[in-house]
């Protein structure tokens, strides 16, 4: 069993990569930390929490809010997914949450969900590093207990996903939410496996995955996903603004089923000054890094069907 603590910021990605690490077998979820950096903090709490009572087998945790503010806001449209999600019927049936909500801000809920397991923590992290960084400042010695963060964010490939103004097209969300945050994870020493848009690039929402997802229903948790999915446009005839790849899904699956992933070795920085604040740019001795390169794209999406 591996002890992993999740921190995501509530997009649809999100909120099904914390449905997937609760179907696997292998991982010992020991918290949960939002951030309403991609989502609306309230919305997307409670839509953990009733991800965690409908589909934890029985799992008892409970989720903590952040605090965390970011340097630059995501586009209200998608921040607004996590208010459809959190209305889903297959999350309402009960009529009631049970799954609790932390009595501390998720930077501080992270220092103690670490320091409190037995043995090392595998951080998986789906939106800014806002608050590994803050942990990192209040608590330095949580680097001796994480084993690993598995993050997605962050490109090198010079093509960002950023549309605004006063950047230079180079950058990705997750990094551009919070660059300081960024600079300040990579100058620990915690081991780094990245997930950037070149690998995410590999595994867009298409209309077949969709179609096939809407085949196997029957099964509650892919009836979700599928729902879930339902709220984001995929690659339909071009690639727009809006359209939605697997980000932080391909994270979460490659940090328990590394097959599905080639990676190699890399050594980086991050740049946090205008423009292209929040760019992680290859630099010889630079700090190292693992970085996903290529997915195989039909182990992937099996890998998520046998959940
Ligand atoms: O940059 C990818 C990150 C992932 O963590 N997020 C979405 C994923 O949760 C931001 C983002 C980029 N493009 C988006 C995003 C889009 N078209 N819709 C919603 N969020
Ligand atoms: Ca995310």
């Amino acid at each position: 069993m591996r002890n992993v603590y999740f921190n995501h910021d509530g997009s649809v990605d999100d909120l099904v990569s914390l449905l997937l690490l609760l179907q696997m077998p292998d991982v010992n979820l020991t918290g949960v930390g939002v951030v309403g950096a991609d989502s609306y903090l309230e919305p997307a709490v409670s839509a953990s929490r009733k991800i965690i009572d409908r589909f934890g087998h029985g799992a008892t945790l409970n989720v903590a809010a952040s605090n965390s503010r970011g340097v630059h806001p995501f586009p209200k449209e998608w921040r607004m997914d996590a208010f459809s999600l959190d209305a889903l019927p297959i999350l309402n049936e009960s009529g009631t949450v049970k799954t609790p909500v932390a009595s501390k801000p998720a930077h501080l809920d992270l220092i103690d969900k670490v320091q409190a397991t037995t043995g090392k923590t595998t951080l998986v992290m789906t939106g800014p590093l806002t608050d590994l960084a803050r942990a990192l400042e209040v608590d330095p010695t949580i680097t001796a207990k994480i084993d690993k963060l598995y993050w997605m964010g962050g490109t090198f490939d010079g093509r960002g996903n950023v549309a605004e103004p006063e950047q230079d097209g180079t950058v990705e969300w997750n990094a551009y939410w919070d660059p300081q945050a960024v600079k300040t994870v990579w100058d620990s020493d915690i081991a780094i496996q990245m997930v950037g848009l070149e690998s995410t690039r590999q595994v867009p929402l298409t209309p077949a995955i969709r179609q096939h997802w809407a085949t196997l229903r029957q099964h509650p948790a892919l009836d979700f996903i599928g729902q879930g999915y339902a709220l984001v446009p995929p690659l339909e005839h071009f690639e727009t603004n809006s359209t939605y790849f697997l980000w932080d899904v391909l994270t979460t699956v490659a940090s328990e089923t590394p097959a599905i992933v080639t990676t190699k070795e890399v050594t980086s920085d991050v740049l946090t000054t205008s423009p292209g604040q929040g760019r992680t740019f290859e630099v010889a001795d630079g700090r190292p890094l693992t970085l996903v390169t290529q997915v195989d794209h039909d182990g992937f999406f099996a890998r998520i069907d046998a959940l």
